[in-house]
């Protein structure tokens, strides 16, 4: 098997094509910034480090430091360096990697074996190459010679990568486990991704103009895309722990084949360098020996594996094509270079009019277009802006040592149906389930959305207006508690109308973010609130808040305090509500304030009031989800058999709705039928309600610490301002 850097190579063709482009730094100063930063890699390394080779796929440090320095000698300064003589004549022996034109080599797989030179005479090798190499670009480099060494600088930056690699593969086989750096930075982690839709159609693929490209980067080509999702963001350790505990590696029907037959042969159960101790995994990092953090990004998964993954979710890999498109048209994609590089569904094979060179640099990636699979992107280990969109890099789909990830695709036509399957499927558990239950999120169609906002005006239902004359009452110590310059964010935002105080309270913000699920809200209240705060910039963001919580990357360097009025808290459980704020309070990170609105414990009449008004509005919102599922789903409910009822639970401190079937009868969704006895209920919603402890509690478990509280009068609503600790 080849290690990617033994795999890779630029053609001279395409490498001369794109060296015209005015480079940052001189040619000799980015020659020494590269040949240093292999030295600086290796610095902290000991020679016995740099002699043992851990597998075959695996090279000592000491041969990649010396690889690369005949890379330049033979290549470079034999061909063009006048009266240049070879270091050592056997070197060519010892460091060629795969060049059958060059000539025979020691086997890979014994290179560990090699112990003369010791990195002593490998320095001595490197010094000597590095001032017969400036002494060859001092003399002026044509076309040809530097597109030669762009392509040996590039395949260092190459080797630094696998240097990393197999290095963490050989600590990783200590019992001490030692940390290839301990400063090493730990890979970025964040919110789970959401799925982003592009456009298809004929788009052009491959690199153009660059300043440099490997040959099988090109021809730049068109290819057919049908319309698709991706996620913006990677697969996390997180996720994927949840793939481990629901059975992923012992799930044959998930697996391909080869990938089965491999996991079962090795006895995969988890991503390669996981190790459980107690209730915690650990893997190994460049930093060391680690926890496994759950919101970075899982690496060191093979082919097989995120495969396997993303058919337990339903989606797929994208192709290269897809992947290469989305990173050149959605700038919201994130994890691109960072973090891992991501697999894709793509054999690696040529391009459409590729030819390699017919020289020894010809070999470099053209015959290797058999049996490896493309990874796009870059990671943590990359060399900085080493990689670019263009970038095919390629394993064979079993192999794990790479710093190697995933991000998801999935085909329109079955995410375009997403919202009607999760909403049939929810239902028909919801239906099946011993106390028959829905979610309230499918209360709020056109009519629900309508029917809500009636609930608002009639007298019976307080928390609006209550909540509405406090806000405007303390819009000013809020405003104080707003620092300048903030980014104000609003959970489900619907009509902004409370914001409206806020805003008016505290000129000068950075921007106004409503976040709603719902478009045409959303654009609605942004275009009359635009016309209202024409200084303003308002970003909307059209999304489902209880997946994740998005600040558009542009702000992040800005205060942030996120909105959340109205009590819809209450809607949720205790752990979903500490979930969400949880999130809010990760996205939007320390120093942040949350401003919620929470309603409060009151008389119980007064509670069942606002929840069962007299003219009957409420009892039509409940009702109406009925009405949706008979026209969404085929369902063939009789909604005048199901009496609306709110009843007061209590112990959980909370309003309930529910759907009482009126009779015994049977109901009929989607071709399945459910018996109902008389007076057996949906549970439709819950609204819980809360004192002033009981809110800081929940608060308290997601980080959050009360700053300021204002509670009205009877009936009581809370607003409060909470920091994050
Ligand atoms: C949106 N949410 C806060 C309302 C509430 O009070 O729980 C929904 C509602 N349900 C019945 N009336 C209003």
């Amino acid at each position: 098997m080849q290690a990617i850097l033994e795999n890779q190579a630029a053609g001279c063709a395409a490498a001369s094509t794109n060296a015209a482009a005015a480079p940052a730094l001189t040619l000799a100063e980015r020659f020494d910034a590269v040949r240093a930063r292999t030295e600086a890699l290796v610095a902290a390394l000991g020679a016995e480090d740099m002699q043992v080779q851990s597998m075959p796929d695996a090279s000592p440090a000491k041969w990649h430091l010396a690889h690369t320095t005949w890379f330049f000698e033979t290549f470079l300064l034999g061909p063009n360096l006048p009266g240049y003589s070879v270091f050592d004549a056997t070197y060519g022996y010892l460091f060629n990697s795969y060049y059958e034109t060059v000539g025979p080599r020691h086997p890979r797989p014994t290179r560990g074996l090699v112990t003369r030179p010791g990195i002593d005479g490998v320095r001595a090798y490197r010094h000597h190459v590095d001032a017969h190499m400036r002494q060859l670009i001092a003399t002026g480099l044509d076309a040809e010679r530097e597109a030669l060494l762009r392509l040996g600088l590039a395949h260092e930056e190459q080797h630094q990568e696998l240097l990393v690699m197999d290095v963490q593969h050989l600590f990783a086989q200590s019992p001490l486990k030692p940390a290839f750096d301990p400063a090493w930075p730990a890979m970025p982690a964040g919110p789970a991704g959401r799925y982003r839709h592009v456009a298809g159609g004929p788009v052009r693929i491959g690199a153009a103009d660059e300043p440099f490209a490997f040959d099988n980067e090109g021809p730049r080509h068109t290819v057919w895309l049908e319309p698709f999702q991706i996620s913006d963001r990677l697969v996390t350790n997180g996720q994927w722990l949840a793939f481990m505990a629901l059975g992923g590696y012992r799930r044959a029907e998930l697996w391909l084949s080869d990938g089965w037959a491999q996991c079962q042969a090795e006895g995969w159960e988890a991503p390669q360098y996981w190790q459980r101790e107690g209730e915690t995994w650990f893997h190994m990092t460049p930093g060391g020996w680690t926890p496994v953090d759950p919101d970075a990004a899982v690496v060191h998964v093979s082919y097989y594996e995120a495969d396997a993954y993303a058919r337990w979710t339903g989606a797929r890999l994208p192709t290269e094509a897809e992947w290469e498109h989305a990173v050149r048209t959605r700038p919201d994609l994130e994890q691109v270079y960072d973090s891992a590089w991501q697999w894709t569904a793509s054999a690696y094979t040529a391009y459409p009019g590729f030819r390699a060179a017919d020289d020894a640099v010809g070999e470099y990636n053209g015959k290797f277009m058999s049996g490896q699979m493309v990874l796009r992107g870059g990671a943590s280990v990359t060399p900085p802006g080493h990689s670019r969109p263009s970038y095919r890099n390629f394993y064979r789909p079993g192999q794990r040592w790479m710093f190697a990830g995933l991000r998801l695709a999935r085909d329109l036509a079955i995410s375009e149906d997403d919202d009607r399957q999760a909403f049939l499927r929810d239902t028909l558990a919801g239906l099946a389930a011993p106390r028959k239950t829905f979610s309230p999120k499918y209360f709020y169609d056109g009519a629900g959305s309508a029917l809500f906002e009636a609930i608002c005006e009639t007298p019976e239902y307080y928390p609006t207006r209550t909540e509405m004359a406090l806000l405007k009452a303390i819009a000013p110590a809020l405003a104080e508690a707003i620092p300048d310059g903030a980014v104000l964010l609003e959970l489900g935002s619907g009509a902004s109308e409370k914001t409206r105080l806020l805003l008016d309270a505290k000129p000068g913000l950075a921007a106004y973010v409503p976040v709603d699920i719902s478009p045409d809200a959303l654009e609605g209240a942004a275009e009359r609130l635009r016309a209202a705060y024409p200084e303003l910039p308002i970003v909307p963001v059209v999304a489902d808040f209880t997946r994740g919580i998005d600040v558009p990357e542009a702000f992040a360097a800005h205060p942030a305090v996120a909105f959340f009025p109205g009590s819809t808290i209450g809607n949720f459980e205790a752990d979903e509500a500490v979930a969400l704020m949880h999130a809010v309070r990760r996205r939007l990170g320390a120093g942040a304030r949350f401003i919620v609105g929470a309603d409060q414990v009151k008389a119980i009449d007064t509670l069942l009031a606002a929840y069962d008004d007299a003219d009957g509005v409420t009892a039509a919102f409940n009702r109406n989800v009925l009405v949706r599922i008979n026209r969404e789903l085929g369902g063939d409910f009789d909604v005048g058999a199901f009496e609306h009822r709110a009843i007061w639970n209590a112990d959980k401190s909370r309003i309930e709705m529910h759907l009482e079937s009126v009779s015994a009868q049977t109901v009929t969704v989607a071709g399945q039928r459910f018996a109902f006895e008389a007076g057996e209920t949906i549970h439709t919603e819950n609204s819980h309600k809360f004192t002033p402890a009981t809110f800081a509690a929940l608060a308290a478990r997601a980080g959050w610490a009360v700053e300021q509280q204002w509670v009205s009068e009877e009936p009581a609503f809370g607003v409060f301002l909470l920091k994050a600790v």
